[in-house]
């Protein structure tokens, strides 16, 4: 059997930023993220003679499918299988370059895993073998508002994510204003490594992290954009900071990063709700309310860097296309 399978890429409100452990993938903090409806990967999955992975129709090397090979290993050690697969996985949008690709390339793997071998997993066990994927991916599995637990055990088999609040609980937008759609320098692993050996602030990053969680948290439940949005700035900016201050420091954003920052700004003081957040890479998203997109977008038309906007909604959780 042939499936074919679709996953959403999220976008963190309460960012995940440093690992307990790198092999595991478990983070040092909770996050909370939104699922967007626009950012996917679709992946093919069956059963063949051989493990091949196509990426975009081009056959992957061995090195570079090894990240992806991996955690079908794991799944067959597990289950004791001994089937290979022959996989083909592509985004509708730009790889590495900060828009969360491995969150929806690896939620997409591990659901697509779970049909092709017929294992009959729950979105918790789903989410737990996503997250030794890629740690994001974990919560790509839930349509909606969903938060990963980081976890107290070392096995890392109580880090995985939770629904907040289903897909159609709040229509709000979120705008992803591209400003670079190539791969970025330095990989969010290795940044957020360094982060956690060299920041000197990264202790108070995880002092805060709580309270930045509770807000969100309720401002999800209470579909409250400003509470929402505020908290989700701040904690993007303070991530950014531990970044910046890590030896070698690590900086994402370019000149047009900032002219963005500041449009969202004055697009406050005109009394349009709207906030931002940053991830590893130098692209804006922007959270307001669907009733404010045309008008944020035109106030954004002129400025020289922007190569992209995507209007993105809650998304669904991943779901199969067909099967043949
Ligand atoms: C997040 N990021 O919460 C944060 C914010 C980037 C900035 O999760 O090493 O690709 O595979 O677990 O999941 C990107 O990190 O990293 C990320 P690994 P991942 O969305």
């Amino acid at each position: 059997m042939k499936y074919t399978v679709r996953a959403n890429s999220n976008i963190a409100l309460v960012k995940y930023w440093g690992k307990k452990d790198s092999k595991l993938k478990t983070p040092l903090n909770n996050s909370i993220s939104l699922t967007l409806d626009s950012l996917h990967t679709t992946t093919s999955i069956e059963i063949s003679d051989r493990d091949q992975v196509f990426f975009s129709d081009h056959e992957l090397t061995n090195n570079e499918k090894e990240k992806i090979i991996s955690l079908v290993d794991i799944v067959r050690n597990d289950f004791s299988i001994d089937k290979k697969v022959l996989i083909n996985t592509k985004n509708n949008f730009p790889t590495a370059s900060g828009l969360a690709s491995s969150a929806s390339g690896f939620a997409a793997l591990a659901y697509a895993i779970d049909k092709v071998f017929e294992l009959n997993l729950t979105d918790i066990e789903i989410s737990k073998y996503s997250r030794l994927g890629s740690g994001s991916a974990c919560r790509s599995i839930y349509g909606g508002f969903s938060e990963w637990l980081k976890g107290e055990k070392t096995d890392g088999s109580d880090s995985y994510a939770v629904q907040i609040r289903e897909q159609n609980h709040w229509d709000i937008s979120m705008l992803v204003v591209i400003v670079d759609d190539n791969k970025k320098d330095k990989g969010s692993t290795e940044g957020m490594d360094l982060t956690v050996k060299t920041c000197p602030f990264y202790p108070a990053w995880l002092e805060t992290i709580d309270y930045d969680l509770n807000e969100v948290r309720k401002g999800i439940i209470n579909k409250d954009l400003e509470k929402t949005g505020l908290i989700m700035e701040h904690n993007c900016l303070k991530m950014h900071a531990t970044m910046m201050t890590t030896i070698p420091s690590v900086i994402y954003w370019k000149p047009s990063t900032l002219e963005i920052i500041q449009k969202v700004k004055e697009l406050r003081e005109m009394n349009i709700n709207c906030y931002f957040t940053i991830d590893a890479g130098s692209n804006i998203k922007i959270l307001c309310e669907n009733y404010h997109v045309n008008q944020i977008k035109n106030y954004l038309k002129d400025s020289k860097g922007i190569k992209n906007i995507i209007w993105c909604k809650a998304g669904s959780a991943p779901f199969v296309m067909s099967k043949s």
